[in-house]
């Protein structure tokens, strides 16, 4: 096991959900730096509090960065503080759904926001540290959250599932690219997570996102926090490159089991 002492890891979407169970499970094994990035940089100031509070010997470094504005990337990173700069783990896990829309009523304006979240703010988040890995000899992790939705379509999903299913693409690419390095490239893909996803791929409406998930039993984000531990923290020769992770009632993104 490679332990996550003195580790500076870099979590996009960190304020909530995943990406904030993301941070509790590492801070939980190990005396990492942390930079939390996310646009709501208060929540992200409160998480520092409380992990710094409760986990001795990890440090926060709160980074207010909105991923979808990709001219900010380059100039955030090259800004780091010299004690966060030298990045080893990059977490890519800001990503949202906006609308279950059929193409024919596509709002383009909610469809630029997903694919520059999801798609090219992850580019642009992985070009830019992985040019840090390879200073660093070729060593350094990145896991891309991308979704059972970039595995299997649903009608209205035209728009989120393409772009998971792009981040997939794009990860095996590079995990191939990146092949002769020891630099390991892992896609984490989740079923239903109970966290505000569904809210805001519902615009809001929580009556509608509850209806979704109505009688079903979802994922945490800290079993997403757990799988991403294991496997940041095998040996150097192991690549956790592919794993999917479901709760039991489900199948694919479409096919659900509800008892009622
Ligand atoms: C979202 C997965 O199953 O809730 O990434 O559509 S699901």
């Amino acid at each position: 096991m490679t332990s996550l002492d003195g580790r500076t890891v870099f979590i996009t979407g960190a304020s909530t959900g995943v990406g904030k169970a993301i941070a509790y499970e590492i801070a939980k094994v190990g005396k990492a730096n942390l930079i939390l990035a996310a646009r709501r940089i208060a929540l992200i100031e409160e998480l520092k509090t409380e992990l710094e509070s409760k986990y001795e010997g990890v440090k926060v470094l709160p980074l207010k960065l909105d991923v979808s504005k990709v001219e900010e990337i380059e100039s955030t990173i090259a800004s780091l503080p010299e004690e966060f700069a030298n990045i080893d783990v990059l977490i890519n896990n800001a990503g949202l759904a906006l609308g279950v829309d059929y193409v024919r009523n596509l709002d383009m304006q909610d469809t630029m926001k997903v694919i520059n979240t999801n798609v090219i703010g992850l580019i642009a988040m992985t070009k830019a540290i992985i040019r840090i890995f390879y200073k660093n000899d070729g060593h350094g992790d990145i896991v891309n959250i991308s979704s059972i939705a970039g595995q299997d379509s649903y009608p209205g999903g035209s728009i989120y599932c393409c772009s998971k299913a792009a981040v997939s693409m794009f990860t095996s690419t590079l995990r191939q690219e990146t092949i002769d390095t020891r630099i390991r490239v892992m896609e984490i893909d989740p079923g239903m997570i109970d966290t505000d996803f569904l809210t805001v791929r519902a615009h809001g409406d929580k009556a509608a996102a509850d209806r979704v998930s109505r009688g079903l039993e979802p994922l945490t984000g800290q079993d997403i926090g757990e799988l991403i531990v294991f496997g940041i923290t095998r040996r150097e020769n192991f690549v956790l490159s592919q794993a999917t992770a479901l709760p039991s009632f489900q199948a694919d993104c479409t096919y659900m089991y509800r008892k009622e």
